[in-house]
């Protein structure tokens, strides 16, 4: 039997706050438990768009809002888990093999996402069946 990988792993990043106000510090294998080779963000989404919609054949990648929100649909092939990123001190950490689905973008909605590798189109899975078959 297929071995179930896990949907995601939230993660909570510390705070660096004083009176004028917040700090986050993101370090490749401190708080990130990978080297970060990658950044993007995403934003002035409109509305109705649903992003995503694939799967990574090997890429690990930690998704935060760092402003505004949106949702995310993560499915392993067993299982499926809506998750509302909504706040700049959170992230969640997706593996490879895991279909993902980003929609309800907030119109102020920054979405960063920091990946473990370059980008290469060969490493997405873009249709569904195919990605089943790979589980
Ligand atoms: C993912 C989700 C969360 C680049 O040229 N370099 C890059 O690093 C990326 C990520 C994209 N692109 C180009 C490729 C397309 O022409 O930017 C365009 C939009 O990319 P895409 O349609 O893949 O974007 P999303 O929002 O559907 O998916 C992205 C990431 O591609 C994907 O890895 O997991 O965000």
């Amino acid at each position: 039997m297929s071995k179930i990988n896990s949907l995601f792993q939230k993660m909570t990043f510390k705070i660096h706050g004083d009176e004028r106000g917040s700090l986050i510090s993101l370090e490749s294998l401190k708080n990130i438990p990978f080297d970060i080779k990658r950044i993007y963000y995403i934003f002035d989404t409109k509305p109705d768009v649903v992003r995503g919609l694939h799967a990574h054949k090997n890429l690990k990648q930690v998704l935060i809002c760092t402003s505004g929100s949106c949702k995310i649909r993560l499915d392993n092939g067993f299982e499926e888990n809506i998750f509302n990123l909504n706040n700049a001190s959170e992230g969640i950490l997706i593996e490879s093999l895991v279909w993902r689905e980003m929609y309800d973008f907030s119109p102020d909605c920054v979405l960063m996402v920091l990946a473990n590798e370059n980008y290469d189109e060969n490493d997405y899975i873009r249709d569904y069946k195919t990605f089943l078959s790979l589980l």
